[in-house]
């Protein structure tokens, strides 16, 4: 029996021999692939390999990052410098060999930071510990991708590559395209505004056909959309779309101007563990881009506690910060005091609605007294 690998392989050999002019069968191939894919990191029969599991590390704290990188680049060096966990570090290749779970302490917050074992080209396809490595990476809020500032340009596309193939979407949004399938009355396919990326009707019909999806409406709401957005948009319960922060470790070693070429690139830090330089930088990056917010709470008369922070996501209102201290809070709320960014004049009084900022200070104000936030 051929396996999943090999088919892979053959209908990838295939695109590559598609002329461009073949569009609709390319896009055929595409829809091929991706279930082929999803397939691979489904453990069982055929799957070759150990499945999609990752490794056995509870989430816990506010939110998980994942450090993803090739080997040596200094994962375990940067896990140590930001954590109290002393995960090993050499000089030679897959030191690390298991999920280290440490713990960052932000202003209050704790994120979880999991130092990954080194991942190789392949990976997607069951190399090394690849699979495993990227399945606990598709459980994190975010992604930091380490890289070797000394190493080829290519690495930056190759470990994307990797990420993609299993169906994990860097620094983008889910595709604005509704699809909800139905029991009768065939496809009912609208493109809102003319689609600019050769897709049209046919295109969505022969994926949709090949994908046995016979009775469905779709309407197509971004005009740039791609065949490869349309599947995601089907597989959709096997993609995961996560914030990626990019980081080059290693710059004591390379020169200046490419040190500036690489911090030009989109959402990179550039840093160097052995002189301790940017590191800093990275940990403040990794935070806006979690997008959390800290809200300190504070009682009547009584000094709020900076060492303990209530996190909520960002754009959450004073309703949610009652929610994370106390699911019944909100019933007897008569209104809050904000002292912070988000506050007009300090304290500024408000309701429920009022939108959070970053290190607010509130005080929650109830009926019954001594409801005042705990
Ligand atoms: N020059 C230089 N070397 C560094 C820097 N950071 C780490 N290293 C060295 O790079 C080597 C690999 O570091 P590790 O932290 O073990 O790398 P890793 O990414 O965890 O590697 P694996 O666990 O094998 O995937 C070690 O010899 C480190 O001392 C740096 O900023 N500059
Ligand atoms: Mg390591």
């Amino acid at each position: 029996m051929v396996n999943i690998t090999e088919k892979i392989k053959e209908i990838e050999a295939e695109m590559a021999r598609t002329q461009t002019y073949a569009e609709y069968h390319l896009g055929l191939l595409k829809g091929k692939l991706a279930r082929l894919r999803a397939q691979l990191l489904e453990p069982g029969p055929g799957a070759g390999g150990p499945g999609g599991e990752g490794f056995d590390v509870s989430k816990s704290g506010d939110a998980r990052i994942a450090l993803v990188g090739f080997p040596s680049v200094g994962k375990s060096t940067f896990m140590g410098k930001i954590t109290k966990t002393q995960s090993v570090v050499a000089a030679y290749a897959f030191t690390t060999l298991t999920a280290i779970p440490g713990v960052l302490e932000y202003g209050g917050a704790e994120i979880q930071i999991l130092d990954l074992p080194g991942i190789i080209e392949g990976a997607a396809e069951g190399k090394g510990r690849g699979r495993q490595v990227i399945s606990a990476a598709k459980t994190s809020d975010m992604i930091l991708m380490v890289l070797d500032a000394t190493k080829r340009a290519e690495q930056r596309a190759l470990l994307e590559a990797e990420l993609e193939a299993v169906g994990i979407r860097l620094n983008k949004e889910p595709p604005n395209i509704y699809l909800k399938p139905k029991k009768a009355g065939g496809m009912k396919i609208t493109f809102q505004t003319p689609p600019k990326n050769g897709l049209d009707e046919k295109m969505l019909y022969n994926i949709l056909r090949d994908y046995k999806i016979l009775n469905c409406e779709v309407l197509v709401r971004d005009e740039n959309v791609t065949v490869d957005d349309f599947i995601d948009v089907i597989m959709k319960d096997h993609r995961t779309y996560i914030r990626c922060l990019y980081v080059y470790n290693k710059v004591d070693v390379i020169g200046l101007d490419h040190m500036n070429t690489l911090a030009r690139e989109p959402n990179t830090v550039i840093m160097s563990c052995e002189l301790d330089l940017g590191v800093r930088d990275v940990v403040d990056r990794c935070w806006e881009e979690l997008r959390l917010i800290r809200v300190y709470t504070k009682r009547k008369g009584i000094d709020p506690d900076f060492s303990e922070a209530l996190i909520v996501r960002g754009n959450s209102t004073i309703e949610d910060v009652c929610d994370a201290i106390h699911r019944n809070l909100k019933e007897s709320f008569k209104y809050a005091l904000v002292w912070g960014a988000s506050a007009k004049h300090v304290p500024q009084r408000v309701g429920l609605g009022h939108v959070v900022c970053d290190e607010d200070v509130v005080s929650i104000v109830g009926t019954k007294s001594g409801l005042a936030a705990k």
